[in-house]
């Protein structure tokens, strides 16, 4: 079963898109959301419960992974899928990202960055050709460039420059990867918030030929609107029959309005993340268990959910477990959240096949500040 990796576009209502990525692991239906599972696992969920709220894809980390259990090790068990028993595509982030947030006393050269470990004080060394050789050992289905996230906000100038870098470690992470039919690498556009620095950025990459094109370096403190309109600037200049991935976002809303501005893929660790602190993402917006006002409520925490958290079980009873700090907690949190989000993605696809994508967003909006009742 190898697919060659192929990103189908099958309507446009507006500037957003429906389509599929063709991979040697599976079909990912987009506009998709990727829950992450940084280190070998999406956190309190079992595999076959995050493919159950309809995730076709997930995302894992170089940088956790090199450091435990190591790459080579994951490499001689089979692989990261085979390693946690993921059936389907997997892409990992190159780990740039993680290394500048996680790691203590980094050093950034030309040649790559030098940190020490979170996990232990030991040093390493990650370069452009040693990411893509630990993405290759744990056998991502699409491995993603070494970059630089630019911070924010930097002047015109720092962002050139940083943009810059990543786009000469783009042809170097270009060169170290292996393909193989199936499989995709993708390469990432910086630039900061900066229309002449995003379109040098696109063209840079457009000539290294991708399989797909992430937007990186958005959603790191610039605000919502300052995002969709780097936005609306960058994705008229990427490549229609290529997937478009913007990184480490977001909330629901980010997801819909960037959708709307020609995002196909995404990836957030705030389901997970707040599944684990007490916040449910619902179609009435979020909602905090810990608070004492569910402690008698027999409803379920979203009415329309699916889940097996809101099908099975009440509000005030997982608000005892979070009060306990009971695991079932956590997970059943856990659950819901990737089910709204899954949900989510689904009625944006379902939208945009039906040329309704606007009212559905209007819709969207209108739900959320309802609030919950
Ligand atoms: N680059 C990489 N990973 C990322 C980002 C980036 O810019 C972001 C920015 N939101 C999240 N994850 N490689
Ligand atoms: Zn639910």
């Amino acid at each position: 079963m190898t697919h060659v990796f192929r990103y189908e576009l099958l309507k446009t209502d507006g500037a957003a898109r429906l389509g599929r990525v063709h991979t040697a692991h599976g079909t990912i239906d987009t506009p998709a959301f990727m829950p992450v599972g940084t280190a070998a696992t999406v956190k309190a969920m079992r595999p076959e419960e995050v493919r159950a709220t309809g995730a076709q894809i997930i995302l894992g980390n170089t940088y956790h992974l090199m450091l435990r259990p190591t790459a080579e090790r994951v490499a001689a068990l089979g692989g990261l899928r085979n390693f946690m028993n993921w059936r389907g595509p997997i892409l990992t982030d190159s780990g740039g990202f993680q290394v500048m947030s996680l790691a203590k006393l980094r050093k950034l050269t030309e040649d790559g960055v030098t940190f020490q470990s979170h996990v232990d004080g030991s040093r390493h060394h990650l370069t452009p050709e040693r990411s893509i050789e630990i993405q290759h050992l744990l056998d991502a289905t699409i491995t993603m460039a070494f970059d630089e996230c630019t911070p924010f906000p930097a002047t015109h100038e720092q962002a050139a420059e940083s943009m810059r870098l990543s786009m000469r470690w783009a042809e170097r992470s270009r060169k170290a990867f292996v393909a193989r039919p199936g499989y995709g690498q993708f390469g990432i556009v910086q630039g900061s918030v900066f229309e002449d620095l995003r379109r040098e950025s696109v063209e840079a990459l457009n000539a290294l030929d991708y399989e797909g094109y992430a937007v990186g370096g958005l959603a790191v403190g610039e605000g919502q609107e300052a995002m969709f309109s780097t936005l609306e600037f960058t994705t008229p200049l990427m490549p229609q029959h290529k997937p478009r991935y913007l990184m480490g976002v977001g909330k629901p809303a980010d997801l819909v309005g960037a959708v709307m501005r020609g995002i196909d893929m995404f990836d957030c660790v705030l389901p997970t993340r707040s599944g684990r602190t007490a916040q449910a993402f619902t179609r009435r917006g979020t909602v905090n268990l810990r608070n004492a006002r569910h402690s008698d409520d027999p409803r379920p925490l979203d009415a329309e959910c699916s889940c097996a958290a809101c099908r099975q079980y009440s509000r005030a009873y997982l608000h005892h477990l979070i009060r306990c700090e009971e695991i079932l907690g956590m997970m059943l949190l856990t659950q819901h959240n990737l089910q709204y989000y899954q949900d989510l993605m689904r009625g944006i696809r379902g939208a945009i096949q039906e040329g309704r994508l606007a009212e559905f967003a209007a819709r969207f909006d209108e739900d959320q500040a309802r609030g919950d009742i």
